[in-house]
């Protein structure tokens, strides 16, 4: 599937105009989210499975919504996939690629080669691995080999160590330290969510973003705190951030898709 925006973000590089000055291009893709949970949308709060909040019986009504609002590429996770290991949700994945056009990433218990192939050959764009990414060390690096360009690495973070299992578990692997060995083992791009902030619409983690984004040279995608505009601005600040995922915010409508859309492709700041 052709994918502009992911093209133009790679190949149009940050353009500052005037050094000092800050007034510079920035482009920023902003990305909603769809949590899957027994067939429905919810969302957690810092992904704690008994903190459940239904948003939708119906996430293909909600996927073709977000996209009619203007949104360039869909972040689905299967939750129980993510909590059991094994995708529980992928009826409801299947039906949401085909109710749309915008490329889709899918995260939650993809935890051997055959899910992923599975999924890409369903057209999904990217998978993104997170458990078996720690615990089947070689994996993403065979997967890379297999599949360039289409695996990211999910990377959430418990006071900057990687947690697994649903967030259930943490490791000694600190995020940074993992992201550089998934960087060398070919992965595309590193989603990086801060787990005490998502679902509290408290913020982003500012400085933990910017420094993740400074230690790699592949995309980096937000997640996690995001609750208004101002937070989309803030995130904009962090020069090379690829983009950012919103789940709650535009749920609870703190947030309004469109507008952070608009003002995320082009800010001219002095
Ligand atoms: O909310 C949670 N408890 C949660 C969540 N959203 N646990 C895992 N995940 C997401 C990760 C990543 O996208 O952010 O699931 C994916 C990783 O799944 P797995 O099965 O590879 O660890």
């Amino acid at each position: 599937m052709y994918q502009p925006f992911f093209y133009i973000k790679i190949f149009l590089p940050f353009i500052d105009l005037a050094e000092n000055a800050l007034i510079y291009l920035q482009l920023m893709i902003v990305i909603p989210a769809i949590d899957l949970k027994g067939g429905k949308c919810v969302r957690l709060l810092q992904g704690k499975k008994e903190a459940v909040t239904v948003y939708s019986d119906d996430p293909v009504s909600m996927a073709k919504h977000w996209a009619a609002l203007g949104a360039e590429l869909l972040h689905v996770v299967d939750l129980d996939g993510a909590f059991t290991g094994e995708q529980k949700n992928f009826d409801v994945i299947v039906a949401i690629r085909k109710a749309i056009d915008i490329p889709v990433h899918v995260g939650g218990g993809i935890r051997d080669m055959e899910r992923i192939e599975k999924l890409i050959n369903l057209r999904i764009d990217r998978t993104i691995i997170g458990t078996s990414a720690v615990n089947k060390l070689d994996m993403v690096k065979k997967a890379c080999e297999k599949f360039p360009g289409k695996v990211l690495v999910g990377i959430d973070a418990k006071d900057g160590k990687v947690a697994v299992k649903g967030w259930e578990e943490v490791t000694e692997w600190g995020a940074i330290e993992f992201a550089k060995k998934m960087q060398t083992d070919g992965a595309a791009g590193i989603i990086y969510t801060d787990i005490s902030r998502d679902g509290m619409l408290s913020g982003p983690n500012l400085d933990a973003m910017a420094k993740m984004v400074k230690a790699l040279k592949i995309p980096v995608i937000a997640s996690g705190g995001v609750s208004s505009i101002d937070d989309i601005k803030n995130l904009m600040q962090i020069k090379n951030l690829w983009g950012v995922i919103t789940g709650k915010a535009i749920y609870s409508g703190s947030l309004d898709l469109k507008e952070a859309i608009k003002i995320s492709k082009l800010s001219l700041q002095n």
